[in-house]
Parts: structure tokens; sequence; C-alpha cells
């Protein structure tokens, strides 16, 4: 365990492009420590580790409004003349070995501003953040100290606790909740895959949990049971807990398995490709942020589905939004508590680009009976007359005879109202065992479920005759007479 740890630290720490060595940071082992007004702290259960002081943890605040969108204006508890106490507050709080002029920060305070008129405060808490992760876990009980301070401030002038909102990244999240807890009645919490190493095994005062917000909403895009898979905490931690893509691996994130035991990391440290490894080993894990950015103002739907586990939701059982689509929820900063909660699923779009969001839809393939046994092969659909062709189904699912096989895909587009769709198919195995495999094959209809309205067609081939998709070709499907 200590060896994985410091293997952790390692691979953060040699993301600081200018430090070439790892720095002997003394850590601070008293049994307990206090800081005026900020009062006296003990270690997290499990640590012997203090928080560092104020002083050297640094928690500054950055302002962002309509007024100075890109300019931030620094406030403090005890300057607080430019702030508005009437407008909503947003706090962006980044994680290890980050810090509030990060870009993705600036990012998504212009987004909040081009949505709402409000206040957006960037937490900058730099000094404390660095190696070694155990003391930046430690520092995150001073850092929210001293947030809690500047927001008791804030409600002193007037404000309501429930008009403020953290938004909180890896352990940015679990600083929100260390604030939620002193602060009651706080309005929400959202947590961006928030970290998992050290908080395993943590109760519900030391980590983020539903208690430390009136609503608390989490996007899981890096969870792993421990940190050589990932840096995210894979288990339920809010009132909404969004699993984008099954909530582990990211589809922008391919080449890696997220964590350290990637393959792809290992070569590019071997060939002192620092930077692009540790990009890459946290490309799960900020996907997050990407995700609840692009919620914002997303134009696409962005809707999560309640469903039993992320293989049910791909398999096509968890579809509906309902009649009036009040079964579904909001995924990200569009999440409400008067929407669905618990555990919701969906899909991203697997462009580096914007959009993330797109349109959810069921398309299940009834095999016709003058079909050979089997078939299998990559079969991708396309709607309408749009250029897209999203993939159905890999080698590796099983055609047969006679039956059918459903899928949840994702449109980039709103194809709506579908007129013909058309169905390509590669084969990809010719035997397996000894048994044959369709170099053809043949649906008697595919019936496709748009997941935004709960309405859903169904296409047949323009004649019997004309059904066949021999391998490496496409037809094309007419809604049934
Ligand atoms: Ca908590």
């Amino acid at each position: 365990m200590v060896f994985i740890k410091l293997l952790f630290c390692v691979v953060l720490h040699l993301s600081l492009t200018t430090a070439a060595v790892v720095r002997n940071a003394p850590v601070n082992s008293l049994r307990s420590v206090c800081y005026g007004d900020l009062g006296c702290f003990i270690p997290r259960p499990g640590s012997k580790i203090l928080p560092e002081s104020p002083e050297k943890v640094n928690t500054r605040f950055f302002l962002y409004t309509r007024n100075n969108p890109t300019e931030a204006q620094e406030i403090s508890a005890s300057d607080l003349d430019s702030f508005d106490p009437t407008k909503p507050i947003k706090l962006i709080i980044h994680g290890f070995n980050d810090k509030a002029t990060s870009e993705w920060v600036i990012d998504m305070a212009t987004e909040l501003l081009k949505s709402e008129d409000m206040n957006v405060i960037a937490v900058d808490w730099s000094g404390g953040n660095q190696f070694p992760y155990e003391q930046a876990v430690a520092n995150t009980v001073m850092a929210a100290a001293v947030i809690r301070q500047l927001l008791q401030e804030m409600i002193n002038m007037g404000v309501q606790p429930q008009q403020i909102h953290l938004i909180g990244h890896s352990l940015g999240a679990h600083i929100s909740s260390y604030v939620g807890r002193g602060l009651p009645n706080l309005g929400r919490i959202s947590g961006l895959d928030p970290a998992g190493p050290d908080f395993y095994q943590s109760e519900i005062p030391d980590r983020l949990d539903a208690s430390d917000a009136l609503f608390v909403d989490i996007i899981h895009t890096d969870g792993a049971p421990n940190m050589i898979s990932g840096f995210g905490y894979l288990g339920v931690l809010g009132h909404v807990d969004f699993y984008p893509n099954g909530g582990s691996a990211q589809p922008t994130c391919a080449s890696t398995t997220g964590g350290m035991l990637s393959q792809s990391f290992w070569e590019l440290i071997s060939t002192a490709n620092v930077t692009n490894a540790v990009s890459k080993v946290s490309c799960n894990h900020m996907s997050a942020i990407y995700y609840y950015t692009d919620s914002i103002n997303t134009r696409s739907p962005a809707l999560a589905y309640p469903c039993s586990d992320y293989k049910t939701f791909v398999e096509g059982q968890c579809t509906s939004c309902g009649p009036n689509g009040n079964q579904c929820q909001q995924a990200g900063y569009h999440a409400s508590p008067n929407g669905t909660l618990g555990t919701l699923y969906f899909m991203t779009l697997n462009g580096i680009e914007l959009p993330h969001f797109g349109f959810h839809f069921k398309v299940t393939l009834e095999s016709d009976t003058n079909n050979e046994k089997q078939a299998r092969g990559i079969f991708k659909v396309k709607f309408n007359d749009l250029q897209e062709e999203i993939t159905l189904f890999d080698q590796n699912e099983l055609f047969k005879r006679d039956s059918s096989n459903s899928k949840t895909i994702l449109a980039t587009n709103n194809p709506m109202p579908l007129r013909k769709i058309s169905i390509s198919f590669r084969k990809t195995y010719d035997t397996n065992f000894g048994i044959g495999f369709a170099d053809k094959w043949s649906f008697r209809s595919v019936t496709v479920l748009d997941m935004q309205s709960d309405i859903s067609y169904t296409f047949c081939p323009s004649s019997n005759s004309l059904s066949m998709i021999k391998t490496g070709s496409n037809i094309t499907y007419q809604l049934c007479a």
C-alpha cells in the first residue's frame, strides 16, 4: 500500500513540469493544532497528519461576474466590497496539484456567467495541494475552514445558505463536504469525480455525502475501487450519482484504462514523455469537469436514466423518461432535487471536441428466419440522410436466426422525425469452434425508440428479396407499411 501511494504521489508530482526531483516536504504530525478564528484541527481518521497553516495553504478567492467575466477580482472574508449578495453564488474548487487559473476553471466560470447573472468564485488552495498527497488530503480541512469563513461572512451580509453552490473536483469535492458539514442548509454541492485515494474507507463525516448540502450531485468518470485502476470514488456519494459511460472509463480516453496500470502510461514514462503520460492517466478523472461544463449551456437534451447498472442500460433495458419525462434527470449542472434521484446513467459522444452530450436511442434488430444459423460482426446504423454512422454492435455480439438484439446508442444530432435508416454489416469471424458465421444477414424489422420522447418507429426492408445485408455493404429500411 505504501508503495502504491508513493507511486501515486510520484505520478501526480510528475505533472509539475518544473520539478525534476521529488521534494521531501515536511509532514506535520502533531496531535492537534489551532489557528485563531479558524479553530483547532486534528488529523483525519486513519491519518496522523495535521493540516498545514492557513498561510501555507493560502486559500484565495477570485470573483468573476458579468461585469468582470475575464479578469477576476480577488476577494476575502474581510474584503467583500465588490461582491453582490443578491445574486447566486457558485464556488469552483480544484483538486490535487491544480490551481484556480487552470483553463477548465476559467471555462466553467465563463459558461456559468453565460447562463445566468451570478457570482462565480474560483477558489485557489494551490499552496497546500502539492506532494505528498497525504498532506494535500489533510489540507482539505484547512481550505474548507477558510472557505466556510468567507461564506459565513456572506451569510452575515444577508445571503441565504440555499443560494450557495459549491462545485468541487477530486479533492475539491471533499473540501466541499467539509464546508457543508459546518454550514447548515448549504444549497448544493456538485462533486466532479470526487477523489478516491484516502477516501475509500472514510466515514460520512470525512467524505462527501448527501448530508453535506440540501442537494448533492455527483459525476463519476474515473471511479475505481483502488488508486491503481482510477483516481475517483466509485461508490454512491450524493442524492444523485451520475455514471456517464458506466463511470469508470470515458470514450475520449480510450487509450488508457485510467489509473497507473495503463500500458500506455508506462510506455510514455519510459520515453520520458511525462506530461503526456500524466494527461493520459488523468483523462478519465478530468472528464467529469468537461461534461459538467458542457452541460451548463448544452443544446442537447443531456438526459440521464435510472438503471440498475450500466450494462443493463447499454442493453436497452432502461429507456423510458415516462410520459412527462419526469422519470429521467438532467445530467450535470441542470440536475434537480425534484428530478429522479439515485444512480443514473448516460452516454457521451466519443469526440475530443464538444459536444459531449447527444441523443439516446434504443435500437432493436429482429433477425429473420431465412438467415443462416448465426452471425458475428460489426453492425452500424445511419439515421435519415445524416452522415454519422453509429456502431450498434462490435464483433463480440452474436446474432442468431429468428431472435432479437437490442442496444442503446447515442447520436450527435437529433434525427427526428425518422423517415428511414440504413444498417451496415461487416463480418469479423469466419468460424468459432468449427461453427461457421454467415457472410450476409437479414433483419425482418428494426425498431428505433427515441429515448428523449419515448416515441418508437419500426422499419422494414423495402422488399423481402432485398433484405440481405452482405458483409461490407448496407441496406436501407423504410417505415413499415
Ligand atoms: Ca460528509
